[in-house]
């Protein structure tokens, strides 16, 4: 008896011991959208630093490519085979609706405080987004800005006339159509591998993205003009398999939150001054580029086509959408009080 009992506690013990050294020494598998240096990277690398400086576990991160594209990354983790995942709200509009709040034009300040505090504040980022993405299996740890979206084009633009007949690549939700098509342009959905050489070939004639992937994807190189519509900012989340979170001890729960606040953090102080310094670098390395800035009469002829956008993000996603929009504009206008 006191033998079995002995080896009861043993084998209890072995494996109490066995599952406290597997979650010691876990790898986990981590893949974002951009190339080394960008913005999810340093956002990666910090997360990866803070996880392996606290604990024994390591985090194996994979860049734009190595995996595929977004949409691939996303199925990876979505079937357990990645455990953490950074995706645009550009991409994952196609998979959860709501997402696409972040394409209604002039929605966002353009101001860069006002921005980085809306995302500190928000109610609608921080309490409702995790509970709609939990629902598509997604833990979702940080929702966080990259930056101010330009246009860029193979003619100047400054009106909607401008866009007429121009081909615009956009990500793949459908939202962001419904923005070019009311903007006066022809919107093309690629995904991203396919840019570059699209406007180099001339089979789209212009995008969107934040300056700082501009500059480093070189897309000036082959649409040379910028325009700075005010339209809104690059969001981007970082997310876990819910799953694979769910099945971790409280404890590494817990470093993985606070690994997410940390790389939160440096990479906001990473985002700050990088659209300007990354605009310079541009400037001086290419002759032809032109920079447009709106002024509030051009940014006016593009806000009105803004409603039926808005109107379209209702139609798509239900009641859901309609609440988020409420509380994102509740969110907003605390924000904007503030820095009244
Ligand atoms: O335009 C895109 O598809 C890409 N833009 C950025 C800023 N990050 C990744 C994304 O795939």
């Amino acid at each position: 008896m006191k033998a079995t009992k002995l080896l009861t506690t043993a084998s209890i013990g072995a494996l109490l011991f066995g599952f406290a050294a597997a979650s010691q020494a876990a790898n986990w598998r981590y893949a974002h959208e951009e190339y080394e240096g960008d913005v999810q990277d340093v956002f990666a690398y910090a997360f990866k630093d803070y996880i392996e400086e606290n604990s024994d576990h390591s985090v194996q991160v994979f860049r734009f490519g190595e995996l595929g594209e977004s949409e691939d990354i996303m199925d990876q983790t979505l079937s357990g085979i990645l455990q953490f995942v950074n995706q645009s709200p550009g991409f994952t509009g196609a998979l959860i609706p709501s997402a696409q709040i972040f394409f209604i034009p002039y929605l966002m300040p353009t101001d860069t405080e006002t921005v980085l505090e809306f995302f500190e504040e928000s109610k609608a980022i921080n309490e409702m987004f995790p509970e709609i993405y939990a629902e598509h299996g997604l833990e979702l740890l940080k929702m966080y800005p990259e930056g101010e979206m330009v246009v860029t084009t193979d003619e100047p633009v400054s009106s909607p006339e401008d866009f007429n007949n121009k081909k615009i690549r956009v990500m793949t939700n459908p939202l962001l159509s419904e923005t070019y098509d009311a903007f006066g342009a022809t919107p093309t959905p690629l995904p991203w591998g396919e840019v570059y050489g699209g406007l180099q070939t001339g089979i789209i004639d212009g995008q969107e993205n934040p300056i700082f992937w501009i500059e480093s994807g070189g897309l000036y190189e082959v649409s040379p003009h910028l325009t700075f519509t005010s339209h809104g900012w690059f969001t981007t989340a970082m997310m876990a398999n819910k799953d694979f979170f769910d099945g971790l001890p409280e404890e590494d729960q817990q470093l993985i939150r606070d690994a997410a606040d940390a790389a939160y953090d440096h990479t906001i102080e990473h985002i700050r001054g990088l659209a300007e310094e990354s605009l310079d670098k541009i400037m001086e390395a290419c002759d032809e580029c032109t920079v447009t800035r709106l002024d509030e009469e051009q940014i006016q002829a593009f806000k009105e086509r803004a409603p039926q956008v808005e109107e379209a993000f209702l139609e798509m996603t239900d009641e859901t959408g309609a609440k988020l929009l409420e509380q994102f504009k509740e969110d907003l206008e605390a924000v904007s009080n503030d820095s009244d």
